[in-house]
């Protein structure tokens, strides 16, 4: 008898181990070609990410724009302090021409909030791409001597679910929730040999909504684009999806260490995907899309 209920513990035991190594997602694409892991909701164990990234020391800094609009900072920081990166280390740097407007929001332990002045471009398409320039110098001066990491938002989104350790990494790209599961001939790449941002084939079309990495990681980044933005500029050229573009021939010419699923990112307007069994952060419904004409 005594025997017997061993055997079982060991198979119970054996049971366990197999499905703690080996559950991972069978029904979407949980590696690149380059090896980098994309990182879906079922792979992976929330807390161990916790536990290493507190052991390491890490500590993340958010960037995020509000210049001439503030309809979704609060929204987006209210959110944020909900579901960011909760149990390390957080500095918001929240870029805007009228630092008054920005609301006082209450943080939790460990985390800031710098309010840093900008000047606003006169057209929207460079208040978007000036922001890798931005986002450039306030890696030189500041973040690299406080923070590890450091992820750069888009404003017009809520965070609705964890968005925790398990997406950082050396260099972060995040997969384009309307492009994922399409074929690569209809990824809005800029197709025009004058720009900078010309690629002709490329992995995944990402979305410049979410990008991150190590502090050095996005300064490449972010100096490789506002370099390309600037030389596209000398040449009366302008990238179909401005940033966007950049950052994918960015990530084309330097691959990502590490992917996000579009649970990273999603817009409801999709509707149901079976593929998607969390949201993490959601697109805002857009108030201002008349402005978008040039
Ligand atoms: C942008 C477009 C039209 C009118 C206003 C603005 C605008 C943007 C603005 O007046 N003030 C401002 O601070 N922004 C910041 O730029 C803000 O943080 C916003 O989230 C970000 C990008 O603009 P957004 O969110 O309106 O553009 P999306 O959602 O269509 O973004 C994709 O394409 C962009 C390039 O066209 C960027 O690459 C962006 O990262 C993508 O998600
Ligand atoms: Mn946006």
């Amino acid at each position: 008898l005594r025997s017997s209920s061993g055997c079982r513990t060991i198979k119970i035991t054996c049971w366990l181990i197999f499905f703690l190594c080996f559950r991972s997602r069978r029904d979407v694409q949980t590696c690149t070609s380059w090896k980098a892991p994309i990182i879906w909701e079922g792979m992976f164990d929330p807390d161990l990410y916790d536990q290493m990234h507190k052991k390491e020391g890490t500590s993340v800094a958010l960037t995020v724009f509000a210049v001439g609009r503030f309809e979704y900072l609060e929204t987006f920081l209210n959110s944020s302090e909900k579901h960011f990166m909760l149990g390390l280390p957080v500095s918001y740097y929240v870029f805007t021409d009228m630092p008054e407007k920005v609301p006082e929001i209450k943080l939790g332990h460990e985390r800031s909030l710098k309010v840093i002045k900008v000047e606003r471009h006169s057209r929207w398409q460079d208040v978007s791409m000036m922001r890798m320039k931005t986002i450039l110098d306030a890696i030189e001066s500041d973040i690299r001597h406080h923070c590890t990491h450091v992820f750069c938002f888009d404003v017009d989104q809520v965070f609705s679910g964890r968005f925790g350790s398990e997406a950082l990494g050396d260099s972060v790209a995040l997969l384009h929730a309307y492009y994922y599961r399409i074929p690569e001939k209809l990824f809005t790449y800029d197709r025009n040999p004058k720009s900078k941002s010309y690629m002709e084939t490329g992995d995944f079309y990402y979305h410049a909504a979410v990008f991150g990495g190590s502090w050095k990681s996005v300064k490449a980044l972010t100096e490789a684009c506002y370099r390309n933005i600037m030389e596209d500029k000398r040449n009366n050229v302008e990238a179909l999806w401005h940033d966007e573009s950049h950052l994918n021939k960015y990530f084309w010419l330097h691959k990502p260490s590490r992917v996000l699923s579009p649970e990273y990112c999603w817009d409801t307007n999709i509707g149901y995907r079976s593929d998607i069994r969390v949201t993490r952060l959601l697109w805002a419904p857009k108030h201002y899309d008349a402005l978008r004409t040039p």
